[in-house]
């Protein structure tokens, strides 16, 4: 920095000796990148084979960040840890606009250009190399730094309209001492510049909108299945507040995925293979999907980052192909161990052959009435009972490959995650709060066994015994359960707990272990204040 801070010295470059100010070199900094990451978004919006440049940044961060960082993320910011992330990509170089703007409105345009080069290829290499690019991914980035380097050095002649224009006046300027540089110029210009860059940003995320799968999905009539399942029993959630309600609502559904920007997909193009180690390799539309029989199920699905009393759970009602048909129709080779999901955004997730022991593995087209969500995986997904979502629950599924665990592994698995992972039984306390009044109050919560089925569950309050607890209606093995036990609280700190016991008659076991590599256990535990 030493040849910038000193550059109060005439210079080629700064002829008159005057210091550019630093803020001036902070807004060209800035209205550079904003006018190359816009440039960048209009780019992506011309082929759906495009993704932005900070996506693909936060794309590859997101294949590449440690397994501790990620668990944390998940912890601290939950389901925004997108948004989060996306911030933390655009604040970081926003921060290094700033200090190459700086230097480059003092006569380091050399700065200026090379970071923006330095920014392309990052950008460039994100969006071009790796799982879901194509090599025209890095035409973005490309075109965003070669805007970003265009505007700095156009930033850079706003800064100095003499040193640039008008050379010769150099001498004639240092008789009469430093102009004052062009302030109301500069700021009309980097002013335009910042509102051409908004402009222009949202020109390109509207252009990217029509590839946005809801589109599609919003003419979509969803058949009903062969033997539709009775409505649900009145839900137990509606008298007891804050208790999980009986079937998830879409909205209020756990989201957890690699995918910074939902995976475009169009039902005119998209088909549903089944590769790898079959007898024929089959595909089919969404519409032939769609006319075989249909079957409607309830099932948990729950997340293996879930922590004890977490919430990345949740339950559905979906509707869909049977896998084990599907496969019986493309005829498995017997060599074949490992059934591999892959999405469109090329995430794999992989579970055993012998897990379909008879079990309602689904091709899921709908949930809870509707067609599939894009966020929950439109236009299909794997739902299969008993299983956590990263070896399973493959959303915007696109091929089913047949293959070994020996050749092949789902994207969590090299990630530190286990390669099979069943889903441990698990019980949660919903209310009440923290703190509560004294008197009589439900304590309530949901218990999952999915195949299982969930038996019972107890609770204690303090050291007491453990009290049995009312169950809800049960929607069959695969699906959550709630519970509920009334409780007279007295004033005072209270310490409750819970614990399920399966189908099979296992209880869930106290030791706390964490959701690496296979699901945590142990038992939820709550501290309630009562006040008098
Ligand atoms: N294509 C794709 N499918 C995926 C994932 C993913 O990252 N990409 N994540 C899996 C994980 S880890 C879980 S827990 C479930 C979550 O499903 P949901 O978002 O519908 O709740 O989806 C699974 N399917
Ligand atoms: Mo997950």
């Amino acid at each position: 920095m030493t040849d910038i801070e000193d550059a109060g010295a005439a210079s080629p470059a700064n002829p008159t000796g005057q210091l550019t100010p630093r803020w001036w070199g902070v807004l060209i900094g800035l209205v550079s990148l904003g006018l190359g990451l816009a440039a960048g978004e209009v780019v992506a919006g011309l082929s759906r084979l495009l993704r932005s440049p900070i996506v693909s940044v936060g794309d590859r961060v997101i294949d590449h960040v440690p397994k501790p960082v990620k668990q944390w993320a998940i912890r601290t910011f939950g389901t925004t840890d997108k948004t989060v992330l996306i911030w933390s990509i655009v604040v970081v170089i926003a921060l290094i606009a700033m200090v190459v703007g700086v230097a480059t409105v003092r006569g380091r345009t050399d700065i200026g250009i090379g970071s923006a080069v330095l920014l392309g290829v990052l950008g460039a290499w994100a969006g071009g190399v790796g799982r879901n690019t194509r090599f025209i991914g890095v035409l973005p980035s490309l075109v965003a730094a070669t805007v970003a380097a265009g505007v700095l050095v156009l930033g850079h002649r706003l800064a100095h309209p003499r040193a640039e224009h008008r050379p010769s006046s150099a001498a004639a300027q240092s008789m009469t001492g430093p102009p004052a540089l062009d302030r109301r110029r500069f700021l009309m210009g980097t002013g335009g510049l910042a509102l051409g860059a908004v402009a222009l940003a949202s020109v390109g995320r509207s252009m990217q909108n029509r590839f946005d799968s809801a589109l599609e999905r919003a003419g979509v009539r969803l058949p009903t299945a062969r033997a539709p399942l009775p409505a649900p029993p009145t839900d137990p959630a509606l008298a007891t507040e804050g208790l999980s309600p009986l079937i998830t609502p879409i909205p209020d559904f756990y989201r957890i995925d690699t995918a910074l920007s939902f995976p475009s997909v169009s039902l005119k193009t998209w088909k549903l293979k089944i590769t790898g180690m079959v007898e024929n390799e089959r595909s089919y539309t969404y519409d032939e999907l769609m006319d075989r029989e249909l079957i409607e199920r309830d099932i948990t699905i729950s997340c293996v980052s879930n922590e004890v009393g977490g919430d990345l759970v949740g339950n559905g009602r979906w509707i869909g192909c049977r896998l084990d048909d599907l496969l019986a129709e493309a005829g498995i080779h017997r060599d074949a161990d490992q059934i591999m999901g892959v999405s469109v955004d090329e995430f794999t997730a992989g579970f055993p052959v012998a897990t379909l022991d008879g079990r309602d593995a689904i091709v899921a087209l709908g949930m809870n009435g509707e067609a599939l969500p894009v966020k929950n995986g439109f236009p299909a997904r794997l739902v299969i009972p008993g299983l956590y979502g990263y070896v399973s629950a493959t959303k915007w599924l696109s091929e089913i490959r047949l293959t070994r665990f020996d050749k092949e592994e789902g994207y969590w698995v090299p990630r530190g995650w286990s390669a099979l992972a069943p889903v441990k039984t698990q019980s949660r306390i919903d209310r009440p709060g923290s703190s509560i009044s004294a008197g009589t109050v439900a304590i309530a919560g949901v218990a999952w066994a999915p195949t299982r089925g969930v038996a019972r569950v107890e609770v204690q309050v303090d050291d007491g015994p453990w009290t049995a607890s009312t169950l809800g209606p049960s929607l069959g093995d695969n699906s959550w359960r709630q519970w509920w036990l009334k409780w007279d609280a007295t004033p005072g700190t209270h310490k409750i707990r819970c614990r399920a016991t399966d189908g099979t008659g296992d209880t869930q076991t106290e030791a706390r272990v964490d959701v690496a590599p296979d699901g945590a256990t142990g038992w939820h535990t709550i501290r309630i204040d009562v006040t008098g």
